[in-house]
C-alpha cells in the first residue's frame, strides 16, 4: 500500500478520535479526569498492546488515578508518535480473520529521552527523570526487552563491564541504562523524601523483578553504599509473567487501517485475543484493579514464568532461526509447515514438558496444543527475525534450562539440541548456501566472528561458541555428547535449508 492511502486520512488525536467508526470500542471512562500515576519505560506494542489495554479494563470498573506517562529512553521516539496524537492510539486483535479494534486512552504523556547528539543539555533525560521523580507516580512498570537488564543471562547478575553501566557509575546522575535511571530517580526521590513506587518487571527474563533489583542495588553499591541500603530496605520490585504475541507494526497496518477507519494513527498495534498476566504482589502493593479484569495476583510467578518461557517462548525461540535458515520470514509460515510442527510439538512434549513443574489452574497438554495454535495464526506478521533478535538474551531460559533439565533426568533432547544448533548458525551469520544473514544481537561482533573463523569446521566451532560463558555458563562445554551433536547439527544446517534438517530428526 502506498502513502497515498493515508493521504485522506485524519491524524488520530482527541478530536479526530470522534470519527473512528462506531465498531471501534472507546475508553470506558472519562478521560478527562484521569491522572498520571503509573511511568512506564519501555512504550513499545507490547506494552500498548498488554498494560495500556489491561489499564483500560482496570480504570473502566474502578476509576483512579492511574494513568500512565510513557518515557522511552531509546528509539522509537515516542514523544513524536503518540504526543501529537494526544497519547491515544488503537489496537487491533486478529484471529481467524475477524479484527476487533479498540481506542485505548490510558496513556496520558510521552518522553523520548534523545541521545546526546540531538540533546547535549540532556534536556530531555531530565524530563524523563522528573516524571519519574513526581511523588503522584506510584508504579514505575517496565518492558525493556532482555538487554535492557544489562545483566549476564547465564547467571543474571549485573554486567559491571556493560558499557552502559560503566558510564552509569561514573556519571550517575545522567543515566543511560535502564538500572541507571531506575537508580537515578529513586535517589531523587529518596533525596526530597517523598514516597517511593513500586517497580514491577514486565520482560521476558527469569525472575525479572529480581533480576532488576539485583542489577539497581549493584549499580547502588558502586554509587553510594547509604542508597543501596534504602532502596534494599524500602523498595518492591515484583516480578511478572507476560503474554500476549505482538508482532511489531508494519507500515500496511496502518495504512490498511486508515482505509478502513479514515484516520492515521502512528501508535497503532496488532496483537491476538489471547492474553494473560500473572503479577507476585507479595507486599500488595497500590495498582490499578487489574486483578479485577483477568490479572492473576499470585505470592510466586515462577511456576506460570517457567511454563511460558519454555512452551510458548521456548516453541518460538526453538524454530525462528531454523525457520529463518529455511527463508522463512513469519511464524505463522514456520508453524504453518506441518514439518515445523511436529517438530515443535515433539520437542515440548517429549523434552520439556516432562520437566515444568505443576502449575494451578493450567493442564499443560491443553496449554501446550493452545500454544501451537497461537504460534499458526496466520493473521499475524511474526517475523522469524524479530523473535531471533537478542537470542543472546533470551536462549538460556527458553532452550538451555529445559536442556539442563534433560540432561539431569537423562533424557534425549535433540529437538533443544537442534533449536541451539539453529541459533548459532544464525548468530555466527552462518546461512547454508552462504546468504547475508541480518545478525541483530548486542553479541553479534563475537559470534559472527566466531562463523568467520570456524564457520567450515563445525567441531572447532560449537567449541568456541559453547565457551561464551555469559549466554552458556560453564556446564556444557565440556560436555562431549552435547557438544558432538551440536556440532553434527550445525554440519547439517551448513549444507541444507534448516527444514530439510528439521524433517530428517522427525
Ligand atoms: C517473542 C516474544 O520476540 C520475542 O522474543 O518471543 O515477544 C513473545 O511473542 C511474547 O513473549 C509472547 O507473550
Amino acid at each position: 500500500m502506498s502513502l497515498l492511502s493515508l493521504s485522506g486520512a485524519q491524524r488520530l488525536t482527541a478530536a479526530t478520535a470522534a470519527h473512528l467508526p462506531a465498531s471501534v470500542q472507546r475508553p470506558g471512562y472519562d478521560r478527562e479526569k484521569l491522572k498520571p500515576g503509573i511511568l512506564h519505560l519501555g512504550d513499545g506494542a507490547f506494552h500498548r498492546c498488554h498494560q495500556a489495554e489491561w489499564t483500560d479494563d482496570a480504570l473502566q470498573v474502578a476509576f483512579g488515578d492511574w494513568g500512565i506517562v510513557g518515557v522511552n529512553l531509546r528509539a522509537p521516539d515516542i514523544a513524536n508518535v503518540l504526543g501529537v496524537q494526544s497519547g491515544l492510539f488503537c489496537r487491533e486483535l486478529r484471529e481467524d480473520g475477524a479484527v476487533t479494534r479498540r481506542l485505548v486512552g490510558s496513556e496520558l504523556g510521552h518522553i523520548s529521552v534523545l541521545d546526546e547528539a540531538y540533546d547535549p543539555y540532556r534536556l530531555s533525560l531530565q524530563a524523563a527523570l522528573e516524571a519519574a521523580a513526581d511523588p503522584a507516580i506510584r508504579l514505575i512498570t517496565m518492558t525493556v526487552t532482555e538487554k535492557g537488564y544489562c545483566h549476564i543471562p547465564a547467571t543474571g547478575e549485573l554486567d559491571v563491564d556493560h558499557p552502559d553501566i560503566v558510564h552509569d557509575i561514573a556519571e550517575p546522575h545522567v543515566p543511560r541504562s535502564v538500572p541507571g535511571f531506575v537508580l537515578e530517580a529513586l535517589t531523587l526521590r529518596l533525596q526530597r523524601e517523598v514516597d517511593l513506587p513500586a517497580i514491577m518487571s514486565c520482560d521476558n527474563v527469569p525472575d525479572n523483578g529480581a533480576t532488576l533489583r539485583r542489577a539497581v542495588l549493584g549499580l547502588a553499591q558502586r554509587v553510594d553504599p547509604a542508597i543501596a541500603d534504602r532502596i534494599a530496605q524500602q523498595v518492591h520490585f515484583l516480578n511478572t509473567m507476560v503474554d500476549r504475541i505482538v508482532p511489531a507494526t508494519q507500515p500496511g497496518d496502518i495504512a490498511r487501517f486508515a482505509e478502513q477507519t479514515g484516520i492515521a494513527d502512528f501508535g497503532l498495534v496488532v496483537g491476538e485475543p489471547f492474553r494473560m498476566w500473572v503479577i507476585e504482589d507479595t507486599h500488595r502493593c497500590a495498582m490499578p484493579a487489574w486483578d479485577r479484569v483477568g490479572a492473576l495476583v499470585v505470592d510466586d510467578v515462577r511456576p506460570y514464568e517457567i511454563l511460558k518461557m519454555r512452551v510458548l517462548n521456548g516453541i518460538q525461540s526453538n524454530v525462528c532461526q531454523l525457520g529463518l535458515l529455511s527463508d522463512l520470514q513469519f511464524m505463522s509460515e514456520v508453524m504453518g509447515s506441518q514439518t515445523f510442527e511436529a517438530f515443535a510439538r515433539r520437542t515440548i512434549i517429549d523434552e520439556v514438558v516432562p520437566g515444568l513443574p505443576q502449575v494451578s489452574g493450567i493442564e499443560v497438554p491443553a496449554y501446550v496444543e493452545q500454544s501451537i495454535r497461537r504460534l499458526k495464526n496466520p493473521d499475524l506478521k511474526h517475523g522469524t527475525l524479530q523473535i531471533s533478535t537478542d537470542g543472546s538474551q533470551k536462549i538460556r531460559q527458553r532452550l538451555l534450562e529445559p536442556l539442563r533439565a534433560c540432561l539431569t533426568a537423562g533424557r534425549s533432547a535433540n529437538g533443544l539440541l537442534l533449536g541451539v544448533a539453529g541459533w548459532m548458525c544464525y548468530a555466527a551469520g552462518l546461512h547454508w548456501q552462504n546468504k547475508p544473514v541480518d545478525v541483530r544481537d548486542p553479541k553479534a561482533s563475537v559470534t559472527t566472528e566466531i562463523g568467520l573463523r570456524h564457520g567450515s569446521d563445525p567441531t572447532a566451532f560449537v567449541a568456541e561458541m559453547l565457551k561464551l560463558a555469559d549466554i552458556f555458563g560453564t556446564d556444557l562445554v565440556d560436555n562431549e555428547p552435547v557438544k558432538a551433536r551440536l556440532a553434527q547439527f550445525v554440519g547439517q544446517l551448513r549444507a541444507a535449508p534448516a527444514i530439510e534438517v528439521v524433517a530428517a530428526l522427525i
